[in-house]
């Protein structure tokens, strides 16, 4: 039987590793990913408006020392960075690009042509030219802007439809087909030094592959500059297509792209289909949040093998694929936490809410043991 002195001094102790564990110099005591595969691709992340800001010291330590490459999960997009005809706001882009520059990290900006969170005066324009207005741009101003500031950029993002086709925004209902090789166009013109990309969730997917491949075969043909294709990444636990990614990696790159996994997270909770189509929702019920506090052992292990399995795929292949980025820093910053069901505890990454490392970690890391 422990006395109550015994119960309080087992809490203490509890307390203190804790915080030994949390305390300064915590985030230098467990492995760095990207000095780990330091020789094989970059390791990116997606930053939030807090994270740029370096609202948490100790945050900014762990990513500093975790990452070399960042995404803005959302501050490059239209809708924010250009939200009146007239107007751009370029504030948090431009912390972004000093918290790059002071941190040693390479930024690839996001995005500069989707037909998601584009800004609002976009659905009273009803005339191509307009449209095209808009879009030459926004390009040119943005792009140029940050030649020589930002790495790469994402030129256009998720252009295709599941069966390969073009999907029907905005863009191509006014400007055509073309619209994707002039949006590479016009991001060649304005940032010549920066590597631009292509970037598409399924597009590992034969049938989307397929559309993937053909489109950008066209951006080639016509003589335009495209450095590389970026796979999203957005599978789920027990079903990552390992099979369809490594023939992805190997037919794109055969194109001469360099491959990247861009926004990289594994779903642990159920969902009734594949995908990041931000459009789509799931309507809550009493099974959609079976994990509130904790994540089972069970489905832990299959998380760590399936990112185990995953990152041996990407070093066989570390001469085509050139950067893994991973969709948030941790657990608590992940959008899966938000979609497609608002309000559930999700735990697609490597670290857990209180950035500790989880098995998955432990077995990518062993990889290079
Ligand atoms: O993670 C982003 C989330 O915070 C936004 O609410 C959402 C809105 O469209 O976009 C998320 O990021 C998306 C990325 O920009 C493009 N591919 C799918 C990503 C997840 O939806």
């Amino acid at each position: 039987m422990l006395s109550k002195n015994h119960v309080i001094t087992l809490k203490a102790a509890a307390f203190l590793s804790l915080s030994i564990l949390h305390g300064t110099g915590y985030a230098q005591k467990i492995p760095s990913l990207k000095d780990t595969f330091k020789k094989d691709f970059g390791i990116g992340t997606a930053l939030n408006n807090a994270q740029i800001d370096e609202r948490d010291p100790e945050t900014t330590a762990f990513i500093v020392r975790q990452f070399n490459m960042a995404t803005p999960e959302n501050i490059m997009k239209s809708a924010l960075i250009h939200p009146k005809w007239d107007t751009y706001n370029f504030e948090m882009a431009d912390k972004l690009v000093a918290f790059g520059k002071k941190h040693n990290i390479k930024i690839n900006g996001h995005t500069l042509v989707w037909h998601s969170q584009l800004p609002p005066f976009i659905r009273g324009i009803k005339s191509a030219d307009s449209i095209r207005t808009f879009f030459t741009d926004h390009i040119k101003t943005v792009a140029g802007r940050y030649e020589g500031k930002v790495y790469s950029w994402d030129v256009v993002n998720e252009a295709l439809n599941e069966d390969g086709t073009m999907r029907k925004s905005v863009f191509l209902q006014y400007l055509g087909d073309d619209f994707v090789t002039e949006a590479f166009r016009l991001a060649q013109q304005a940032a010549p030094k920066t590597e631009l990309y292509y970037n598409d969730y399924n597009n590992e997917q034969p049938a989307k592959r397929a559309g993937c491949l053909a489109l950008l075969k066209k951006v080639k043909e016509a003589g335009v500059r495209i450095d590389g294709v970026g796979i999203q990444g957005h599978w789920h636990v027990g079903r990552v297509p390992l099979k369809d990614i490594e023939e992805s990696i190997l037919q794109y790159s055969a194109m001469g792209l360099k491959v990247m996994f861009t926004e990289l997270d594994i779903e642990v909770l159920p969902r009734n289909f594949q995908g990041a189509d931000v459009g789509q929702r799931m309507a809550a019920n009493a099974q959609s949040n079976p994990y509130p506090d904790a994540l089972p052992d069970s489905v832990q292990q299959q998380l760590a093998a399936d990112y185990e399995a995953l990152f041996k795929l990407f070093l066989k292949h570390k001469d085509k694929v050139t950067r893994v980025t991973f969709w948030g820093v941790n657990d608590g910053d992940s959008w899966l936490n938000g979609w497609p069901v608002r309000g559930r505890t999700n735990y697609p990454l490597l670290f857990d809410r209180k950035n500790q490392p989880k098995p998955a970690f432990g077995k990518v890391i062993a990889l290079k043991k």
